[in-house]
């Protein structure tokens, strides 16, 4: 289609939204004010920059697939998150681990890395304009190895985690600091055991400790905000998760932090989006990590299906996107272009978003409190066929970013021009 007739596809749907009380220019404004953070660990399948050319897994983390054109240097992940921020309308943020340092070919232990690590990360955040949210690595680690980490029985290993956690807190706040908007940090710990435990209270008293003494500093929260993550299980550790959903909550309640959800850490038929509102009465914030669980935690690409849709929608309707709710993706497929994996994730989870803007919300709760509950199903099947796809269209040519699938034939291109070019993994030093 043309702009004209963009431009006129949209001009009919502003009627239409108009005709149940939806105003689609103010719908845009918003969407406009929704920074998503676009997770680092798309681009080398959770891979990092901490040892060259090192293949790091385990932690109950993994990235499946052998797609070629991973990226093995810090300048091949900046270059490839440039790409897909090209095709992506609006202003985001950059989610970036611990072990994503800058650590000039020198091995840093991760106890000892600082703000200086990632200074060139910030430098180039500064000009893409992007916000940052920051990570420590408690994982893909000698000292994870055995399944347990902040809540280890030995001491010295305990005490080695607490030190990289403290050490994340001083990075994540200089970055905030720097750019001018909150890093969040992000605890997310790969604890737990495979086969039924003797004991599910020492490990979880230990891990109360270690987070306690990772927290004891103040932080100003204009820089920086602790977030904790909760799980359900991971492989190799499925019977007993140290930091579970019970355990995060009454943590991130009882001192006041972000409690973090991840869309693949619950339960197959427990959904993220039945828990939003719950957890905003209690805890200051949150941080949503937007996944897509198959079978398990599989971290699949986003789609625009039934959940992403809940999540945008209770989202938008809290009215707490831009204050108290931050929102990332966190998901890593290996099997597909990675560079298109990101772009087709975050336009989903933007075109969620603009789908919940352009709903109706105050009519709504009006129709269920006089407890219409027939037409309050009809409208949300009406609202199933409104024509969002034009407000979103729309959107994209205001942004200067391609309409429809047209993004796909740069990343191609580029696929051809750059990706092709990377020889596999396995043999980059
Ligand atoms: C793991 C958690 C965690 C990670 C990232 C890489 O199950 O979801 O958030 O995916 O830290
Ligand atoms: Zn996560």
């Amino acid at each position: 289609m043309n702009e004209a007739s963009l431009k006129q596809a949209y001009e009919i749907a502003k009627e239409q939204y108009a005709g149940i009380g939806v105003d689609t220019d103010a719908a845009l404004k918003k969407l406009e004010a929704i920074p998503v953070s676009m997770h680092c660990w798309q681009g080398d399948d959770v891979g990092g920059f901490e040892t060259a050319g090192a293949e790091l897994s385990g932690g109950g983390i993994q990235a499946t697939g052998n797609y070629p054109g991973k990226a093995r240097t810090i300048a091949e992940l900046r270059g490839d998150i440039e790409k897909a921020l090209s095709v992506i309308p609006g202003r985001h943020r950059l989610n970036l681990h611990a072990c994503y340092l800058d650590n000039g070919g020198e091995f840093i232990d991760r106890t000892e890395i600082e703000p200086k690590h990632f200074q060139s990360w910030i430098d180039w955040a500064k000009v893409q304009h992007l916000g940052m949210d920051f990570n420590p690595t408690y994982f893909s680690h000698p000292k994870a190895a055995d399944g347990f980490t902040l809540s280890h029985p030995d001491k010295a290993i305990r005490d080695y985690w607490i030190a990289h956690g403290i050490a994340c807190r001083k990075i994540g706040a200089e970055i905030g600091r720097q750019l001018g908007t909150p890093t969040v940090t992000n605890t997310w710990i790969p604890d737990g055991y495979k086969d039924i435990p003797a004991d599910r209270t020492s490990p979880r008293e230990r891990l109360t400790d270690s987070l306690d003494k990772i927290h004891a500093e103040p932080i100003d929260p204009k820089i920086h905000l602790d977030a904790v993550e909760a799980k359900l299980f991971g492989i190799g550790a499925e019977s007993y998760t140290t930091g579970s959903a019970e355990y995060y909550m009454g943590y991130a309640v009882s001192r006041q932090k972000l409690l973090t959800l991840d869309a693949g850490h619950y339960h197959p038929t427990e959904f993220i989006s039945e828990k939003i509102s719950s957890v905003l009465m209690f805890c200051p914030g949150l941080l949503l990590h937007v996944s897509r669980p198959v079978r398990w935690d599989s971290d699949h690409v986003i789609l625009l299906d039934d959940e992403l849709q809940a999540i945008a929608r209770e989202l938008v309707r809290s009215g707490k996107l831009g204050s108290q709710i931050h929102l990332g993706l966190d998901y890593f497929d290996a099997s597909i272009n990675r560079v298109a994996a990101w772009v087709i994730g975050m336009r989903n989870m933007m075109k969620a978003l603009l789908i919940a803007l352009l709903e109706p919300t105050a009519r709504l709760r009006e129709i269920e409190l006089d407890g219409d509950y027939t037409r309050r199903l009809l409208m949300f099947e009406e609202l199933k066929s409104m024509p969002w796809t034009a407000a979103w269209d729309y959107y994209c040519l205001q942004k200067g970013v391609p309409v429809g699938a047209a993004w796909f034939a740069e990343i191609k291109q580029y696929e051809k021009q750059v990706l092709s070019q990377r020889s596999p993994v396995s043999t980059a030093a």
